[in-house]
């Protein structure tokens, strides 16, 4: 293989601490170990909930589950996935004991091994220690170790995958419409397949097949259209073409975007600080599409940006729950992945009200979004100097984030005098301060992306 070919994971992998007791470290050394090993991993941290994990096996269209968790939350995620049935009944659960979590409390060897029998009967696929981690991750999903699974490229699977997909594409886009988390994962799986060539190997035919889907995904939406009217009208979730409306999170690695958009989640749900309830209107159906890097030479990555999201993501208390759809997706440093443009077309399809799309890359992300946001920091000082240009047309709407640091006093004053001397079109982007952890500003950040609708139309 060509060094500089993006190689498709071996296995994307949902990692999590099911309970409130274990180490951080231990998670992080596991994710690790799976990175290295060639895996996706969407790195979900503590005190995770069965549901939480099963809502992100689905979402993320995940291969397998590893988690380091007592044995009776072991057996209650695996009798959720089982009766959540289908293809979630039979996804690998892998307990990891680590030597400082020794969780169900058996020090004795005897009851240990005892405890992994009985683990095993009941379903979970492996119980091992976390140096053994990605050895019996593979063998728990492909039945082969990783070095088998390179060998053979993958490609009788992903033929498989692609007949299947094939024959179930309208089911899944009629389950879709109305709201189901796996078949929206599994669809999005479908079209990342196709656009990089993983499919078949093939970028022509790869091309065919995400057209075909897009096309059924656009003629299900207009019958879907003709049948209903849809009852959601908030301003800034509904585009200037009366559909979708997807915005754009963009901003250098670690400038807060993950945190700002479960902020802005919340606002969009009337779930923010100074949002006023919005009782006699439907919550807005939301798709997040987090790009995050990945290794280019073992397709390995964790995916960090969903564990940002987990208090937006789901609230199983709340009225909105179920109503965010958050896909971790790993891309080059700076880039878009290629199917993301489709992939946000098929959201539109299936009936999100608001899509995010949250990307470290500028230039592309700007040609699929109806508003770019433009997240800087006092850190990134010299990168708004060096790119200006770039920034100053592209984005809707600054955001100087972090504004609880002294880096950050100075900039939102530069960008505005940037933008004073440089602006030419009507609409002069506004900057606006935020601390996204404490939800500071969010409000006048989601009041300005209505601002700017009502303005466009
Ligand atoms: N002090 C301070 N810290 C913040 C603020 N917003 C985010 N952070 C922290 O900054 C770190 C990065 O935040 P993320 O939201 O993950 O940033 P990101 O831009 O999504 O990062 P990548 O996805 O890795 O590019 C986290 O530790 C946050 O808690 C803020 O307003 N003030
Ligand atoms: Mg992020």
């Amino acid at each position: 293989m060509n060094e500089n070919q993006f190689m498709k994971p071996l296995a994307k992998i949902v990692l999590g601490k099911l309970g409130s007791e274990g180490r951080t470290r231990d998670l992080r050394n596991i994710a690790l170990i799976l990175r290295d090993a060639g895996a996706e991993v969407i790195y979900l941290g503590l005190r995770q909930t069965p549901e939480s994990l099963i809502v992100a096996v689905e979402q993320e269209d995940a291969d397998a589950v590893v988690c380091i968790t007592s044995t009776h939350m072991a057996i209650e995620l695996l009798e959720n996935l089982q009766s959540a049935g289908g293809e979630m009944a039979t996804t690998p659960v892998i307990l990891v004991r680590t030597t400082a979590s020794d969780t169900a409390g058996n020090t004795d060897a005897r009851d240990a091994t005892g405890e992994a029998e009985q683990l095993r009967r009941v379903g979970i696929a492996e119980v091992m220690n976390s140096s053994e981690v990605a050895a019996q991750v593979y063998r728990a999903v492909y039945g082969t170790e990783a070095a088998d699974r390179h060998a053979d490229n993958a490609e009788d699977d992903n033929a498989r995958d692609a007949s299947q997909a094939t024959e179930n594409m309208a089911d899944l886009l009629r389950q879709a419409r109305s709201g189901s988390n796996r078949a929206i994962g599994r669809l999005l799986s479908v079209l990342e397949d196709a656009r990089e060539g993983k499919t078949s190997g093939d970028t022509a035919s790869g091309d065919t097949a995400a057209e075909l889907l897009l096309s059924a995904a656009a003629s299900s939406s207009a019958d879907a259209r003709d049948a209903s009217v849809s009852t959601y009208s908030v301003t800034a979730t509904s585009s200037a073409s009366g559909d979708s409306h997807v915005i754009g999170i963009t901003g250098a690695s670690g400038s807060g975007k993950s945190t700002l958009c479960s902020g802005l989640i919340k606002a969009a749900s009337g779930r923010g600080r100074g949002r006023p309830k919005k009782s006699d209107v439907p919550a807005p159906k939301i798709a997040v599409l987090a790009v995050d890097p990945s290794s280019p030479r073992t397709g390995g990555a964790i995916l960090g940006d969903r564990i940002r999201m987990t208090s937006s993501i789901q609230k199983p208390q709340s009225s909105v729950s179920g109503n965010v759809f958050f896909r971790s997706v790993a891309g080059q440093s700076g880039e878009i992945p290629s199917w993301i443009p489709d992939a946000v077309k098929l959201l539109r399809s299936v009936g999100f009200d608001l899509i995010v799309v949250e990307t470290t890359g500028v230039g592309h992300v700007a040609e699929i979004v109806d508003t770019l946001v433009m997240v800087v920091t006092g850190d990134y000082g010299d990168d708004i100097q060096a790119s200006k240009a770039g920034l100053l047309e592209l984005a809707d709407i600054f955001v100087v984030n972090k504004t609880d640091t002294q880096e950050a006093a100075s900039v939102s004053r530069d960008l505005e005098r940037m933008l004073d001397s440089r602006m030419e079109s009507s609409w002069r982007p506004p900057v606006i301060s935020t601390v996204a952890t404490s939800g500071e500003g969010i409000s006048d950040l989601w009041n300005m992306i209505e601002v700017l609708q009502i303005y466009r139309r």
